[in-house]
């Protein structure tokens, strides 16, 4: 059994992102309605499944999992024309709700992910491997046409809103919005939220559409998810949009513990595709510090509602590995969405959520989808090296230098000492600084991705980066 060594706290963490329908298929017995040839159908994943490859995600080096939405599911599958008022990016085409953001049901998992037995089994086996799990929460809306229209109209929200015009009382694509300000809508939906955690043994909920509830359902929750589910609970919120000021309204009452950072993405496929000067991303990385102190930023390079960053690389792996690295040498929760290790091909909506590639392993439903071992191989040791040097999660950020091509930046973390470099050359050519070498480095220092000596000469650090590479100095 592959084990990782648990995280400090959450400024250690780096998530995977599941979705668990796409990842991996441990009983067809739950298989109902399953399509793989369907991009937009039910694929089998589920607990079972999840569980037993928890090993592909301890031996990366996650230190938690994300998965998404289990309650029941609506089966309707909303047609290839967008219901009445729905815009999505990318276009709208048939797809059923194998994502989870369409409850049915809050009461009942659905049963084709599985059973509640099976997703406490998957916590535990995670808690062995000492990986923490979130579970991603939707407290918003339900799915088209859910069973709640019905049995409790008065719950949702009957005047079409837009969203540009009213975040909190829109239907965010269509969907009904509950009425969260009601307290009998806050009790049900606490109650089953709440008591599935308790009884599993979650470590934390990802929050699903934050913005578009509001504030004071946020408070109340902070409040109940602490009295029952203990002041470590961990809330990671999706305000779209986030960044460190964004979502600093949501910190400042203590609504969450993190938020993901939308900007960090767009950024880092600029910056590495030669777009913009190497020290305006720099001020951008420095910038990203400005969150409030003890709280985080959950920075990622791809998810289930933008395009794949190596497709908006056009495919280019090494300009992707600048942005791994980058990803890994910075402030906040490096949030890996399943797949993306092994250069996952998906690309724009829908096929951004296609299945896990398993290459030659007999795991369903990416069975045949080729993997990159190599690419893989390159974020492990980044996890390593990060997870073995404190100033890349919590140190602070100064630039060495950025002339050119090369960006060369410390990460510097007082209370342990530790201190390393970063040097990332986007340019076509071979490229050299000489910087500050940090006094802390008493014992010398090397680059941890070649395990080479660093060239250390009159406090000086002689940084080389070959075209299109990245190096990470760290003490030795
Ligand atoms: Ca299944």
């Amino acid at each position: 059994m592959a084990k990782v060594a648990p995280q400090r706290d959450w400024s250690d963490a780096v998530l995977y992102f599941v979705i668990l329908d796409r990842f991996a298929d441990g009983s067809g017995a739950n298989n109902t309605n399953v399509d793989r040839n369907n991009p937009g159908g039910f694929h089998g994943g589920d607990f079972a499944g999840l569980t037993a490859q928890l090993d592909e995600i301890a031996s990366l080096g996650a230190t938690a999992i994300w998965i998404t939405p289990i309650a029941r599911q609506i089966d309707y599958c909303p047609p290839a024309q967008p219901p009445t008022g729905v815009s999505v990016p990318g276009g709208w085409f048939e797809h059923c709700a194998f994502h989870g953001y369409w409850a049915d049901d809050y009461q009942t998992i659905d049963p084709r992910f599985g059973t509640e037995a099976e997703l406490k089994q998957f916590v535990e086996a995670a808690h062995a491997r000492g990986i923490k799990v979130l579970l991603d929460i939707v407290y918003n809306h339900a799915g088209y046409d859910a069973r709640y229209l019905t049995s409790h109209p008065q719950w949702f929200r009957t005047k079409p809103v837009d969203c540009a015009v009213d975040p909190l009382t829109c239907q965010v694509g269509g969907l009904p919005d509950f009425r969260t300000e009601l307290p009998e809508v806050r009790d049900y939906l606490l109650d089953a939220q709440l008591g599935l955690a308790e009884r599993t043994g979650l470590d934390g909920f990802r929050l699903d559409t934050v913005k578009h509830v509001e504030h004071d359902f946020w408070q109340l929750h902070r409040r109940e998810t602490s009295s029952r589910l203990g002041d470590d609970f961990f809330l990671l919120a999706e305000v779209w949009g986030g960044s460190a000021t964004v979502l600093d309204e949501y910190f400042v009452n203590d609504e969450a513990d993190a938020g993901f950072d939308f900007t960090f993405k767009g950024s880092c496929e600029s910056f590495v595709q030669g777009k913009g000067r190497t020290i305006a991303f720099a001020s951008y990385l420095e910038k990203r510090h400005k969150v409030r102190p003890g709280y985080h930023l959950a920075h990622y390079l791809s998810s289930h509602d933008e395009p794949m960053a190596l497709h908006n690389l056009g495919g280019d792996r090494e300009a992707f590995r600048l942005c791994v690295a980058l990803q890994m040498t910075s402030l906040g929760i490096p949030t890996i969405y399943y797949g993306e290790e092994v250069a996952r091909g998906g690309s724009v909506w829908p096929l951004n959520r296609n299945d896990m590639p398993w290459g030659d392993r007999a795991v369903l439903p990416g069975k045949g989808v080729a993997r990159d071992e190599e690419m893989r191989a390159y974020y492990r040791k980044l996890i390593e090296v990060r997870r073995a040097n404190r100033a890349l999660s919590v140190g602070g950020f100064r630039r060495l230098s950025s002339d050119g091509d090369l960006l060369v930046f410390e990460r510097s973390d007082p209370e342990s000492g530790n201190v390393v470099v970063v040097a990332v050359n986007r340019g076509a050519t071979e490229a050299g600084a000489s910087v500050e070498a940090p006094a802390a480095w008493t014992g010398g220092a090397r680059e941890a991705l070649s395990g080479r000596d660093a060239t250390i000469e009159g406090g000086k650090l002689a940084v080389r980066v070959a075209p299109r590479q990245a190096h990470v100095y760290v003490p030795r």
